[in-house]
């Protein structure tokens, strides 16, 4: 075997160990799912080879007969899904989605209003991603760390006094629905648009779970496609208005995305047709174990956020673990024990404050998937119980937890291994 060969093959053993070590795990990162092998299928199709710039029927590139055909049923799918008038399925991940519908709704200059990045806003809504690229001036709602949301009567008049050109709701800490409608007369009495980053709860709002952004109020809404939407990483734009479609898709291209990834788009129509057939029971399930999560770790007492309103409606905990030795060791305590979260910011850490923040976030919608439910929640509140608060480990017996829960649940073909690697043969 030549070194180069070698280094190919060291490459593979090293893929082949994390495949081994996420079955394993407790995967809770709030930001993350698993796809199924239909989906994965796509994405190690001849497609991912090719080019198909502009849109189907009206391609700069020839050799796109099947891609169009593709590119159409995609968008049928994502219509009928999320009962929009228009969707764009060519932006290539989260951000990008979100810099298109900046792009659609207003210009560099502009102010928009988005959460601060410590109450939960995404980097990409603040000037040092996406909003600043475009030069967008951003202020921020007015939030309520108590209740974890907008406060509407307190961003009511910020929206009259600082007249954005448009809001942008959502967030990467998102645990209750976003006052949208309750907003939208502020926005108007200011000519100001509305877009909201569903990346979070996509497939909360897919399967009927959680608000309705474009029903309310949000003139587009934008977003990811791999966080509780169990598709390939992505990007996905929807809106109601004739106003706005042809803008957001100039937005995505020539304006933000070249080609856009035709794998990725032949896995995203699979994922779609998936979350209509299991989507209501899968978000459904997702809540309820966010939920179950939650109490079992406010039981063991841990300072879960918003107890006084049962802590979550979406598929995320939160966790003040400022007495425990705060976010950055208790992260790496759990990782150590093969259970995967990640650490973030509080309403009341400081934006420097990032490298070790007061709180850790945990999702429920990739154990969800393995096929776990309450009594499961428990089990690992326990778990995380043992590692952060006893100081004790408990790797071996997480190892051998995750033995009964291998394979997906809500996917058209039953036993699949979750997180088996597939290999083409010699
Ligand atoms: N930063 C990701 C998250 O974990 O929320 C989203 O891009």
């Amino acid at each position: 075997m030549s070194k180069n060969a070698e280094v190919a093959e060291n490459i593979r053993t090293i893929v082949k160990a994390h495949h081994q070590w996420m079955d394993e795990c407790l995967p809770l990162i709030a930001s993350e799912n698993v796809t199924s092998h239909a989906v994965r299928e796509m994405m190690a199709t001849d497609l991912s080879h090719r080019y198909a710039e502009g849109q189907p029927g009206e391609r700069y590139y020839q050799g796109c007969t099947y891609i169009d055909e593709i590119e159409k049923l995609t968008k049928k799918l994502g219509r009928q899904l999320f009962n929009a008038k228009h969707v764009n399925v060519q932006a290539t991940s989260g951000v990008v989605a979100n810099l298109a519908a900046y792009t659609a709704l207003g210009r560099s200059g502009d102010t928009m209003m988005s959460l601060h990045v410590p109450d939960g806003g995404h980097i990409s809504h603040s000037r040092i991603s996406a909003a600043g690229v475009m030069d967008l001036k951003v202020k921020n709602f007015i939030f309520d760390p108590r209740e974890m949301n907008i406060d509407v009567d307190a961003t009511q008049k910020a929206i009259l006094v600082e007249k954005p050109k448009f809001l942008y709701f959502g967030g990467s800490v998102f645990l209750f629905p976003h006052p949208v409608s309750e907003l939208r007369a502020a926005a108007d009495e200011v000519g100001a648009s509305i877009g909201y980053d569903a990346a979070h709860v996509l497939g909360l709002i897919a399967g009927g779970q959680f608000q309705k952004p474009l029903k309310e109020g949000a003139d587009i809404m934008a977003s990811s496609r791999h966080k509780t939407f169990p598709g390939p990483q992505g990007g996905i734009l929807f809106t109601d208005s004739d106003r706005l479609k042809e803008k957001i898709d100039n937005a995505v291209f020539p304006g933000v995305v070249s080609n856009h990834h035709l794998h990725h788009l032949a896995g995203l129509a699979v994922a779609l047709a998936e979350m209509l057939e299991f989507g209501e029971d899968y978000a459904a399930q997702t809540i309820a174990n966010a939920k179950a999560l939650a109490e079992a770790l406010y039981e063991r007492g841990f300072e879960v956020l918003c107890e006084h309103k049962g802590f979550t409606e979406s598929h995320q905990v939160l966790v003040d673990v400022t007495h425990h030795g705060k976010g950055t060791r208790v992260a790496k305590a759990l990782e150590e024990n093969n259970i995967i979260i990640n650490k973030n910011l509080l309403s009341w850490d400081r934006l420097d404050k990032s490298v070790d923040p007061s709180g850790i976030r945990i999702g429920t919608q990739e154990l969800t998937r393995l096929g776990m439910c309450e009594g499961e929640m428990e089990v690992i509140a326990e778990f995380i119980k043992n590692v952060v608060i006893d100081d004790k480990s408990v790797k071996q017996e997480v190892i051998d937890f995750r033995r009964d829960f291998t394979t997906l649940n809500f996917s058209f073909t039953k036993g699949q291994k979750a997180y088996e690697y597939i290999e083409f043969g010699d």
